[in-house]
């Protein structure tokens, strides 16, 4: 099959910040990000400031606003700090920005090509749920450390004392939430604008009533490498936890980045030790001999995962550790997880009654549940 919208995988994660400066400083400090590039006053960027973090392939910007009254300011004022553009590296932007607004999507951007001693970049952008977009990019001839009018920047602090000096390489999925009713048109979306295809794992009506409050479906590219789960809340005895996020981030975005680490045990240590707080799972969750039964050897004798509270499911491809953050900013909205796949290609589907449970418990003692 010939893929109508090929994608290389993520760009970028973009992230609208009420203070930039500090936020690089915690994604280096916390997450064992480097610092790699920067933009702001110094060289002749105006209104905005930015800071590129990478670790391993994976690559953050932080975007702060220099005055009142820029996009980013309203950006931050309405949401406080959030992602405002999962960025996709695409070999062909003229033709995925074509595709994709003759599918219907809103275009922001029309293809244009940006310049510098470096080499160039062809760039176009278009809407998703939201504030979201999808940056389309093709840096293939280009060399430097991000963008034109950005520089290189030094890491701010030694990289993490790890096997490769990070805790995590990839973004392995970014998730989304969408109004009641929503989840199946942003499916639509990806599918029609995209050529996504669903993937196997979602939470459909069963699930939703039984203890989710939520229903979700994935989507992803033909390589697998970009993967959008969607969720939209669902009528449920207690509130969502996706009205909750609507709530508080005034509007559909990006609920949670997860990040492909290969050493989940020594991630978990390093960022708690650095003031990292992640959700709470109940010893009972190791204790039962059902998961004990259900998820046989893996990598680590289960004490190990019991101590640091990550979870483990298995599936007919194999098995997978990940673990979840609280949310990272003062509103209950975005949060990340750290996921260590062993073959399998899912998305915890095992974990999501211990998961969501540790979720309400965290809603509670907020109020909002
Ligand atoms: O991405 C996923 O599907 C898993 C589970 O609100 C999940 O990480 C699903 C919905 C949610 C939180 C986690
Ligand atoms: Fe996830």
């Amino acid at each position: 099959m010939s893929d109508i919208f090929p994608v290389n995988g993520m760009d970028a994660v973009v992230f609208a910040v009420g203070n930039a400066k500090q936020a690089a400083h915690y994604y280096s400090t916390a997450f064992g990000m480097r610092l790699v590039a920067y933009k702001g006053p110094e060289n002749g960027s105006r209104d905005e400031v930015a800071y590129v973090l990478t670790s391993g392939g994976a690559r953050f910007e932080f975007r702060g606003s220099l005055r009142p009254g820029t996009d980013i300011a309203r950006h931050v004022a309405e949401h406080s700090d959030g992602v405002i553009d999962l960025a996709l590296d695409v070999p062909d932007v003229e033709a995925a920005y074509a595709h994709a607004v003759a599918q219907g999507a809103r275009g922001l951007a029309e293809p244009y090509t940006v310049e510098d001693e470096h080499g160039k970049v062809v760039i176009a952008a278009i809407a998703t749920y939201g504030e979201t977009r999808h940056t389309l990019v093709d840096r293939s001839n280009y060399t430097g450390p991000y963008l034109p009018g950005y520089v290189a920047a030094e890491p701010l602090v030694a990289p993490p004392d790890t096997k490769h000096g990070r805790f995590f390489q990839a973004v392995d999925h970014c998730v989304g939430n969408v109004e009641l009713g929503k989840m199946d048109e942003w499916v639509e979306f990806y599918k029609r604008v995209m050529g996504f295809t669903n993937m196997a794992e979602f939470i459909g009506d069963d699930i939703a009533t039984e203890y989710s409050a939520l229903m979700s479906k994935v989507v992803a590219d033909g390589t697998r490498k970009v993967k959008f789960p969607l969720n939209e809340p669902a009528v449920a005895k207690k509130k969502s936890q996706i009205d909750e996020y609507l709530e508080f981030y005034g509007g559909p975005g990006v609920q949670h980045i997860a990040l492909a680490t290969n050493d989940i045990l020594a991630a978990v240590d390093h960022m708690r030790a650095a003031g990292v707080q992640f959700l709470d799972t109940p010893d009972s969750y190791y204790d039962d001999p059902e998961l004990r039964a259900r998820i046989g050897e893996v990598r680590a004798p289960i004490e190990e995962l019991k101590k640091r509270k990550i979870l483990v499911d298995r599936d007919e491809d194999g098995y997978l550790l990940q673990i979840f953050t609280k949310p990272v900013q003062d509103r209950p909205t975005v949060f990340f997880e750290l996921i260590e796949r062993h073959g399998s290609l899912g998305f915890g589907k095992g974990n999501f009654k211990a998961l969501f449970e540790a979720i309400e418990r965290e809603q509670e003692r907020r109020g909002n549940l």
